[in-house]
């Protein structure tokens, strides 16, 4: 095999070239900026912070061949802090990885390039995204480099705020027992994480000392020096032999106006306007390809929804819960640095928030110690987080307790859209309705939650409350408000039953009974906005007179809206089921949450589709429409 011989020959012996890797990084910083101009934004801040480490690492320091992706030998980068993927794909494109003008696909509905990196981008080596994960994955690659006695040099760039993750401090900890000193960790320290400044969040201070503590040599260099950083990153390893952690001071925004070292560079969507100034601040005069489309220009392939774009749910959920807090003294807001609740004015209940940090199994047993004490504690995180990472403390520490937790879970389903599949919940029903004692909400839209958190507020157990992320229409203009517990009549029909949860689902459910209807088919849909306790009543006195019972929902296929539903009938009222759900494949896709769902075939076409021939395969003469309106082979 060849190896090392064809392998970069850029090593630190070589001479460097300040100009060139400056004019790279400034080419860099523009195509990060372009990127933030596309529909969906992107991750600017903490982007611009490591644009300096990762030049030095691709065009320096690391032994790699873009020609050679496989090779065994190769030093390894692990961006631990996925959210600043933009800053990696500019470097893997203009190291050789895949072409420059892909860039300007990012985000965008079948690009490769998510919000967060994926292991279908070449040089990409692990997924990132869901902070606290890359330490731990670069001491398996330093570990298997170890094994089998290779030069193999693993680097993994972590943010500041992610090291309040605990999975950090556990792979720290065993990188050093294990003797990993091929193993570099840079920390990105921009002193600012989402919410704001990472010292009044969670203070991290000393932290040269707790690295020492651990066993790791430190180094503590300016990240934006590249004649500093070079030296530090070249040297192979430390002596006595031990993992080493470059701690390296940056800016967060650095060298874009007005936002450079503020918590509002975090992530920005940038208007024509305003991409054209930051362009000219950077002086980047560079080719970087295909230009970006500009909002107007772009073709949305998702499904027609009518009604004006409002609120979130999420946005709901927040100002429900300010104006409760200010009533209610027993409630207490516990963050994860969602920013969902920046700027925010508690007035009088303002110290009953606290942002714990991005420590999302913390912040669960936090919340349990407190609601065994009285209180009633609101966290907010992603859902992705809360029925995963978090789990093991939702299901002991909280579940099993029967105590008063609310979980506020953003990003339901795939609704963080090009975030990608770590950013996606697709389990958190399955895991929250296997959970004893736990209420399962779902609301469609802005009232509906401002409703269901009201009814939920007395509730004595646990409630996991999903919600979305961006603006949607609302249902509720046109519907008589939510009972917790009870499925919501949308639509009466007698033939087939549509069961849908969520938004896009209940409106694609309510666009495929439009669908069939005109073939004579009468449907009825039912919003289930509570999954568990499941509504067994309503649900059998709507499909006793159907032959035909359909799930709509964004969930893999198990566990979800369908087995409620399916539980619920096949003990009393045994009917045929059509599940809609995510297919049971890792979805690679890129594009925003409509796109998502049109291309998992929740859409309306889609299930009129389905219902129509599975009507048709289940009677003996085609489908036809009877003197009374009802196909007339299902009598
Ligand atoms: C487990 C997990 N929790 C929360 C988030 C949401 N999130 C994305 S970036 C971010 C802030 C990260 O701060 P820091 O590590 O300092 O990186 P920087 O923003 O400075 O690049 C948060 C909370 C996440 N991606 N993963
Ligand atoms: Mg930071």
């Amino acid at each position: 095999m060849k190896t090392a011989t064809v392998m970069s020959s850029r090593s630190w012996e070589a001479p460097v070239d300040f100009e060139q890797l400056s004019a790279l990084a400034a080419r860099v910083r523009g195509h990060i900026v372009d990127m933030c101009a596309g529909p969906e934004g992107g991750h600017l801040g903490g982007s611009m912070s490591i644009v300096e480490i990762l030049v030095a690492l691709y065009f320096h320091i690391m032994r790699i061949d873009p020609r050679l992706p496989e090779n065994p030998d190769r030093d390894v980068l692990i961006l631990s802090k996925g959210h600043s993927a933009i800053a990696l794909y500019a470097v893997l494109a203009e190291r050789g990885f895949f072409p420059v003008n892909e860039l300007s696909t990012y985000g965008r509905p079948g690009s490769r390039l998510m919000g967060h990196p994926c292991r279908d981008i070449p040089g990409v080596e692990m997924p990132t995204g869901s902070l606290g994960h890359g330490l731990a994955l670069g001491a398996g690659f330093a570990l298997a480099a170890h094994l089998r006695a290779s030069r193999r040099r693993t680097f993994v760039i972590v943010g500041d705020g992610e090291l309040q993750e605990g999975s950090i401090w556990e792979a720290a900890l065993g990188a050093a027992n294990l003797g990993l000193h091929e193993l570099t960790a840079i920390v990105d320290l921009n002193g600012l994480q989402q919410a704001g400044e990472t010292e009044a969040v969670c203070s991290l201070k000393p932290l040269a000392e707790k690295w020492t503590s651990f066993g790791w040599s430190v180094e503590v260099v300016d990240g934006h020096d590249l004649a500093a950083l070079l030296p530090v990153l070249a040297a192979p390893h430390s002596d006595p032999p031990r993992p080493r952690v470059v701690i390296a001071n940056t800016i967060k925004g650095r060298d874009i106006p007005l936002v450079a070292g503020q918590v509002e560079s975090h992530y920005v969507t940038l208007s024509p306007r305003e991409h054209a100034r930051m362009r000219d601040a950077l002086h980047a005069r560079v080719e970087t390809g295909a230009a970006p489309e500009t909002p107007g220009s772009r073709t949305r392939r998702a499904p027609r929804i009518n009604g004006a774009v409002t609120v979130s749910t999420r946005e709901a959920y927040r100002d429900a819960l300010v104006g409760h807090m200010k009533a209610n003294e027993r409630l207490v807001c516990l963050d994860t640095d969602t920013g969902l609740f920046r700027n925010v004015d508690f007035g009088k209940a303002a110290g009953r928030f606290r942002n714990i940090g991005i420590a999302e199994h913390n912040v669960m047993g936090v919340a349990a110690g407190l609601a065994a004490s009285g209180w009633i504690p609101f966290v907010n995180t992603m859902a992705a987080f809360a029925a995963t990472r978090a789990l093991e403390a939702v299901k002991i520490d909280i579940a099993y307790n029967a105590l008063p937790v609310r979980i506020a879970a953003t990003h339901g389903g795939l609704s963080a859209g090009h975030f990608g599949p770590t950013h996606h919940a697709l389990e958190d029903l399955a895991v929250m309705r296997a959970l004893p004692n736990m209420t399962v909400v779902v609301p469609a839209d802005a009232a509906q939650t401002r409703a269901l958190v009201e009814q939920t507020l007395t509730l004595p157990g646990p409630v996991y409350l999903r919600l979305g992320r961006k603006a949607t229409c609302q249902l509720s203009d046109a519907v008589a408000p939510p009972v917790l517990g009870r499925l919501q009549w949308l639509r009466e029909g007698e033939d087939v039953v549509i069961v849908a949860t969520g938004l896009y689902p209940v409106l694609a459910a309510l666009r495929a009974a439009e669908i069939v209807a005109t073939r004579g088919v009468s449907v009825a849909v039912l919003n289930a906005h509570t999954l568990k306790p499941f509504d067994s009543d309503t649900l059998h006195a709507a499909s006793v007179p159907a032959t035909l019972v359909m799930t709509v929902e964004e969930h893999w296929p198990t566990g979800g809206l369908g087995a409620a539903v399916a539980e619920s009938l096949s003990e009393t009222l045994p009917r045929r089921i059509l599940r809609a759900t995510m297919p049971d494949t890792f979805i690679g896709v890129v594009g925003n949450h409509e796109y998502l769902l049109q291309s998992c075939g929740i859409h309306g076409d889609a299930l009129a589709k389905r219902i129509t021939d599975a009507l048709e395969a289940g009677s003996a003469a085609p489908l036809r429409c009877s003197p009374n309106g009802k196909p007339g082979s299902h009598t």
